[in-house]
């Protein structure tokens, strides 16, 4: 069992080196006498917004990866584990392609619209913030939420594209900040050999490197690598090890609910 870091060598040590040079994904805590809207950030990272309440509440749990690395599968696994476990908890996924947004995202993957880089990315942001109401409500209300890719797949995605990381990140600014990323690790080819490779806009080899390239630039420490190459059932009981821990916290209240990239 390999939390916050690869499972190989070669891995590990290419990580070791991005951790040593990335700063870190830390929480700002409120004082007692803090309002909402006077947010105290430290370096620029997340930041609370639900001052010195100590609510129980869900768990926000992001799965991410490149396409094809087994995320849907691990999604469904994980919610009916929890369930299992007596937890309340849904499975989302972004996109959302029922919405009117997710509807032209959809058309643009599959090709049949054709769409500037910029207006792509800007409406993947916009299909996670009509969401984002009623994530914080479901969060609140004790409902952990598993997502299939959130934020971190529209920058590393985005700028797989060229387009500037620190443009990329501003239209996520005050998303709620996931109390877990967990990256299903697997190398491009590997990725390419599963079933139904290839339909859709983005899955395309060179692509995917670029973007497991940018998924290395924009990871902090906290996001725990799980290999994704191992048997499903080992992935599996590896995620539901890492998320318990998550999902307890929350409920006992020890982790107010934060926001992404706020400053
Ligand atoms: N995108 C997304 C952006 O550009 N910006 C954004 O903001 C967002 C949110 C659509 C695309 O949009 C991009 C990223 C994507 O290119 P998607 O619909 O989530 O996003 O597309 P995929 O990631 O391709 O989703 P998939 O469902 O196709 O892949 P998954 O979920 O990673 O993999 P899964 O679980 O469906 O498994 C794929 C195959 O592998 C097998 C499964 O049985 C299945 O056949 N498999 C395994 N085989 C062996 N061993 C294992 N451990 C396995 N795990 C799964």
């Amino acid at each position: 069992m390999i939390y916050g870091t690869c499972t190989t060598a070669s891995k590990s040590l290419s990580f070791k080196t991005l951790v040593l040079q990335k700063s870190f994904n830390f929480r700002v805590q409120f004082f007692s006498n803090c309002s909402p809207k006077k947010l105290r950030m430290d370096n620029n990272l997340n930041c609370s917004i639900e001052g010195n309440k100590k609510g129980s509440r869900g768990a926000l749990v992001v799965l991410e990866g490149l396409d094809r690395s087994g995320k849907s599968s691990q999604c469904t696994r994980l919610v009916n584990y929890l369930e299992g476990q007596r937890i309340s908890a849904e499975l989302w996924r972004f996109p959302d392609r029922n919405t009117d947004v997710g509807k032209m995202i959809s058309a643009y993957l599959t090709n049949t619209s054709q769409l500037d880089d910029h207006t792509i990315h800007l409406l993947f942001s916009a299909n996670r913030w009509e969401k984002r109401l009623l994530m914080e409500t479901k969060l609140k209300s004790g409902t952990t939420l598993v997502v299939d890719r959130y934020s971190y797949s529209g920058v590393a995605f985005s700028s797989a594209k060229g387009l500037d990381i620190e443009w990329c990140k501003a239209s996520e600014v005050g998303l709620l900040a996931p109390d877990l990323v967990a990256y299903l690790d697997i190398s491009p080819e590997k990725a390419a050999e599963r079933g139904g490779y290839g339909g859709e806009r983005y899955e395309k080899l060179e692509f995917q490197k670029k973007v497991a390239e940018s998924y290395k630039a924009i990871h902090d420490v906290s996001w725990k690598f799980v290999d994704a190459f191992q048997p499903i059932e080992d992935v599996e009981k590896q995620l539901q090890e890492i998320v318990i821990d998550c999902v307890t916290e929350c409920q006992k209240g020890k982790k107010p609910l934060s926001l992404l990239w706020s400053k």
